[in-house]
């Protein structure tokens, strides 16, 4: 047990991935991964966001590229049809099972079914709060109480040298999700620092665009003045640009922005001026679940936890990279 606890927390420590890509090796030692012959279940979130997406597809880019025969299925955000979908996998006997929880909570029971079938689980972008960790071999994504914290940081440096109360609302991700609760948790403990930063009001617009301009709109009638919107992710910064202008109002100037994740979108409204600050979160997982999932099916070791290293732009990083950018 021991070597085994030294091995991941090693691994765990020492894995830190480059972003845009995420590398090929997942500290897995394996390039690209060889999944011939695996079949895989992956129970995706939905199609939410432009993050979605591109992490939906880096996914199956990533399976053909392997050889893994790929089961999808998309749970339209609802943890039902995830369990559902888990429970599928369960009775086609996979040989790995792969997902992203949409919730921290309420996964045990079917994990634990996984386990007794002998289906070895990794999570990949999002955790579980089980308390029992033999119940998935690895989880694969971001450290998003570090990414609230880079995003309250900024604010922190570019309010310095404002005085006077700075009112900010803040457009959750979707409530119970671990992105969500994280990047709330990172960014509160960042503007700490600054008594005169304010968090006024707080809602979830479910990390899509259609659920931050109608609450943005909300936001606008009920509280006069706003100074900053900080968005869980660029899909629901977005909606509130389109509320910002719609009231009359310039984003990026009258209303400061700050979101997370850099997809297109987000970074050409960024380069833009209408966006200010944009926290990077890398959904191009595919190969690097491809890896972990060969070597987990082969019962080989794989760390316990692999963190994707981000970067964050400010409007002249954007317009530097957005012609690069793969997602
Ligand atoms: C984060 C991911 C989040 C993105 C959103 O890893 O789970 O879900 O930030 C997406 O855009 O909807």
């Amino acid at each position: 047990m021991l070597k085994k606890t030294f091995v991941t927390v090693a691994a765990a420590t020492t894995l830190a991935l480059t972003a845009c890509g995420g590398g090929t090796d997942a500290g897995t030692g394996a390039g690209g991964g060889s999944g011939d012959g695996i079949t895989m279940g992956f129970a995706q979130v939905g199609a939410e966001s432009g993050w979605r997406s591109a992490n939906t597809k880096s996914v199956q880019d990533a399976a053909e590229k392997a050889g893994v025969d790929l089961k999808f299925s998309d749970a339209q955000q609802k943890q039902e049809n995830q369990i559902k979908a888990l429970r599928s996998y369960i009775q086609q006997q996979v040989d790995v099972i792969a997902f992203s929880p949409v919730v921290e909570s309420g996964w045990d029971t079917v994990l634990k079914e996984a386990k007794d079938a002998g289906i070895p689980v990794i999570l990949t972008d999002r955790a579980v709060d089980s308390s029992d960790t033999s119940l998935y071999k690895t989880f694969l994504g971001s450290d998003f109480v570090e990414e609230g914290k880079k995003a309250g940081d900024w604010l922190v440096e570019d309010s310095a040298s404002t005085d006077g109360p700075i009112n900010i609302v803040e457009l959750q991700g979707t409530t119970g999700a671990a992105p969500a609760i994280d990047r709330k948790e990172g960014f509160e403990a960042a503007i700490a620092a600054d008594p005169d930063l304010a968090i006024v009001e707080s809602q979830t617009g479910d990390f899509t665009r259609s659920g931050g301009k109608q609450v943005m709109e909300a936001f606008l009638k009920n509280t006069p003045d706003i100074d900053v919107v900080y968005a869980h992710n660029d899909d629901m910064g977005l909606g509130a640009i389109e509320a910002i202008e719609a009231a009359g109002k310039v984003p990026g100037k009258d209303i400061k922005i700050i979101t997370v994740d850099a997809v297109k979108d987000g970074m050409t409204a960024l380069a833009d001026g209408k966006i200010n600050y944009i926290v990077e979160c890398n959904p191009l997982l595919g190969e690097q679940l491809m890896d972990l999932a060969a070597k987990v099916v082969a019962g080989e070791e794989v760390p316990e936890r692999v963190v994707t290293e981000e970067s964050a732009f400010t409007p002249e990083q954007a317009k530097e990279v957005l012609a690069s950018r793969e997602y």
